[in-house]
């Protein structure tokens, strides 16, 4: 796919972007999704493109609360396909979670490329096609759901999105995950658990952390939760990159 040599100092980054652009051409990216990952490249250098401690935090705590859920669903868009298909398929079967296709940009045409790329990645069941079900509350596609998925899930995992959905899903009772480089976005700011973490560390971080968990009793998962506070956790977060930026300087 590419020409870029290992050794270049900024590979990773590089690879990242190629693969975006290629799942842009090819569909399963919308042409919007190069915006919001060039946002998120911006926040994820003022992080130093490494996981704080705070954020490995954020991973363990959803860990934990994804473990205990009863009805789990990750909710999967464009660019989630496009940079961690195989991880997040992987993180379902470990939990286990429901796997769901969810779009802003919504057409029958992506619903079923994302859903056939991660078929063809291995995973056996995808919801998101029935759209039989309508988050209350939103007046755009983003809450066309499916019934058996997100809309009677306890816990959702929404990585990457900026808008009004989190807080639609925390408005129906439910705990939300997000995983988002901006700590200022809405979703960031109305989500349960927010993970400020590059979603390519991120979904591989909750992955080592549910294998860690996995055997753990109940009660000391449970106190794991409990000792979240995600408005602490965004203050940290932004003093960090607060402090990051000024040792710049
Ligand atoms: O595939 P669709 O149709 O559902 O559309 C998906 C996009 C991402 C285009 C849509 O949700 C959107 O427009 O999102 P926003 O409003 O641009 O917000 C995306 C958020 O994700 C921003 O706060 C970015 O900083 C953040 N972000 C971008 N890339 C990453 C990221 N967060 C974590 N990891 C990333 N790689």
């Amino acid at each position: 796919m590419s020409s870029i040599p290992p050794s270049h100092p900024r590979y990773l980054s590089l690879i990242t972007r190629e693969k975006i652009t290629h799942a842009q051409r090819i569909g399963i990216v919308h042409k919007t999704g190069l915006i919001a990952h060039g946002r998120g490249e911006a926040f994820d250098y003022i992080l130093g493109e490494n996981t704080p401690e705070i954020s490995m935090n954020a991973e363990k705590t959803a860990a934990a609360t994804l473990l205990l859920a009863q009805s789990p669903v990750i909710s999967i868009n464009g660019n989630v396909a496009a940079l961690t298909a195989e991880e997040c398929i992987e993180l379902a079967n470990l939990i286990p979670a429901k796997l769901e296709v969810n779009l802003f940009h919504r057409t029958t045409k992506r619903i079923h490329a994302i859903t056939t790329l991660l078929k063809n990645k291995g995973a056996a069941t995808i919801y998101g096609q029935k759209a039989d079900a309508h988050i209350p509350g939103i007046d755009h596609d983003r809450s066309i759901c499916d019934k058996d998925g997100i809309y009677t899930a306890d816990v959702v995992l929404v990585p990457l999105e900026d808008g009004d959905r989190c807080k639609a899903l925390t408005a129906m009772g439910k705990t939300v995950i997000t995983i988002d480089l901006n700590p200022l976005s809405r979703t960031a700011q109305t989500a349960t658990i927010t993970i400020v973490d590059n979603v390519i560390r991120a979904i591989p971080n909750i992955i080592k952390w549910c294998t860690t968990l996995k055997k753990t009793d109940k009660n000391t998962l449970q106190t794991i939760v409990k000792q979240w506070d995600n408005i602490q956790s965004l203050d940290k977060i932004l003093q960090f990159m607060s402090k990051r930026l000024n040792s710049l300087c």
